[in-house]
């Protein structure tokens, strides 16, 4: 067992999916405030029904989330007696900035996360930071109308420069944007993209890749001038795209499906697009407005380390009747078929193990730079016991599953990995539905889809087995 000592096991969560609070402080809205629970959800997520502001009409389940906005120090205590070497959160952007662009930060923000992070230093909690996830600030989508305007890059540099004076000696670790390739399927949640009458969804779609590339890009180089020392990274939604067969077709369409991916990790860690993405550009009619200037931001601004979620991994088909037939549930964002050799979790999403240091060993070779897992876990429903225990060895199996080629990868295949974060140690709201019954976590919170619970914290069997996990540097899985 060769992973190192200083492994950075924990956690990792989002603002909007936990804090609640979404009108305290002084913050001010943002996308995934306007994003309602039910039918709409998706074509909002998906920036074809248009939603800016709240309406009586529909629910808003990042309003009060979990309320970790008033339950921080309970949480992080918690998270301290599992053993957390780190704790992933993100920063909502209109804390900080509530028109996303202010001159002048807003103190009662900043001072949340003072406090947030004061609480994980004082367990000897390492903050790993998203910069922004899924939170494009309203006011901006008003101006400029999100990510498709370059004037983005400045707001954004605003609001990095902002948290990253008032944090540097607190945060070492951070992220650039969220699963950034996401922007692609869920536009108006990775963006804040709504498309207007005769534009061109793909255009618009990559040219504000673009944008979020160059302002990554120099968010590196200025965490690098303002905190000697702090590492950056990127953040992919990983997946390795199978092949539904070994058909020279499917096997082409695997590859393209990947280069989806690749587009913005080539960009993010090698500083330049890759060959063939400017030769599909051509094709498709796509001009990315790329200046020479951003060309050499993209340079200057390369990642220290390569982060990504896994969940699962992908399979694609060229057969367009076993596509209409057997079209995958769940990561309904990436699209694909079922694979038949995978079990798949209560929502949908194919459970393979093997595929994370599959995706690992592709991510690793092309970019030779350290990784992080920083998401992997399990949305299942769970059942409260009389006694208020939760048995979710479920969860424990898939966990377990995962490590197992998490340490594979480190012990067999020699890579180097930084830490792993999986995603929501406590029970929050689901991205992808709005809801509270998909639930990730080792700590149960008595929260329910229409709103109701207590929002009480108790421990579930896996909060115990992750425990030992970390206490013994993934060395006892509990088997
Ligand atoms: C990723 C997001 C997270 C998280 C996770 C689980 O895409 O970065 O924010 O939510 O997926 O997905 P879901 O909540 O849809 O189950």
């Amino acid at each position: 067992m060769s992973l190192p000592a200083n492994f950075l096991w924990g956690g990792a969560t989002a603002a909007n999916q936990c804090e609640g609070a979404y009108q305290e402080g002084g913050r001010g809205l943002s996308t995934v405030d306007v994003i309602p629970f039910g039918p709409d959800r998706l074509p909002v997520m998906r920036g074809q029904m248009k939603m800016l502001d709240c309406d009586a009409g529909h629910s808003y389940p990042a309003h009060e989330a979990i309320d970790m906005y008033h339950h921080y120090k309970e949480d992080i205590k918690l998270f301290a007696e599992m053993g957390f070497k780190c704790y992933r959160l993100s920063i909502a952007w209109t804390r900080i900035l509530p028109n996303g662009d202010d001159d002048t930060p807003n103190e009662a923000g900043l001072a949340f996360y003072d406090s947030l992070f004061d609480e994980c230093h004082k367990y000897g909690i390492e903050p790993l930071v998203t910069i922004c996830h899924f939170d494009t600030p309203i006011a901006l989508i008003k101006k400029y109308g999100g990510w498709k305007d370059r004037r983005m890059i400045d707001a954004y540099l605003k609001y990095c420069t902002a948290i990253f004076s008032r944090y540097k000696d607190k945060v070492k670790y951070w992220l650039t944007f969220n699963e950034i390739n996401m922007l692609l399927h869920l536009p108006f949640m990775g963006a804040g993209i709504l498309f207007e009458e005769g534009e061109d969804p793909t255009e618009v779609k990559y040219r504000a890749a673009h944008y979020e590339i160059v302002a990554s890009a120099k968010a590196v180089r200025l965490a690098h001038e303002m905190m000697p020392g702090a590492m950056v990274g990127c953040m992919l939604a990983a997946g390795q795209y199978y092949p539904r067969t070994c058909s020279p077709d499917d096997v082409r369409a695997a590859q393209e499906a990947d280069r989806d991916n690749y587009f913005f990790i080539d960009a993010q860690a090698r500083g330049a697009y890759p060959v063939w993405a400017k030769k599909r550009m051509e094709r498709a009619g796509i001009t990315l407005d790329c200046t020479p200037e951003d060309e050499a931001d993209m340079m200057a601004g390369t990642v220290d380390f390569i982060s990504f979620s896994y969940y699962s991994s992908r399979c694609v088909t060229t057969d367009k009747e076993l596509l209409a037939k057997d079209g995958a549930t769940g990561n309904a964002a990436f699209g694909g078929v079922k694979n038949p050799y995978l079990k798949a979790s209560d929502w949908g999403w194919a459970i393979d193990p093997e595929g994370l240091r599959t995706t690992m060993n592709s991510l690793y070779d092309r970019y030779q730079k350290p990784l992080f897992i920083v998401e992997n876990g399990l949305g299942a429903n769970d059942t409260v016991e009389p006694d208020g225990s939760v048995h979710d060895s479920y969860r424990v199996e898939y966990m377990r599953a995962h490590i197992k080629e998490l340490i594979k990868a480190v012990d067999e295949d020699g890579l180097p990995v930084m830490g792993y974060t999986m995603w929501g140690p406590i029970d929050l709201v689901s991205a992808s539905t709005g809801e509270m019954k998909k639930r990730y976590g080792f700590i149960y919170v008595d929260k329910n889809n229409d709103g109701t619970g207590t929002l009480a914290r108790s421990r579930k069997d896996s909060f115990y087995w992750y425990k030992q996990v970390i206490a013994t540097n993934g060395a006892d899985l509990g088997e």
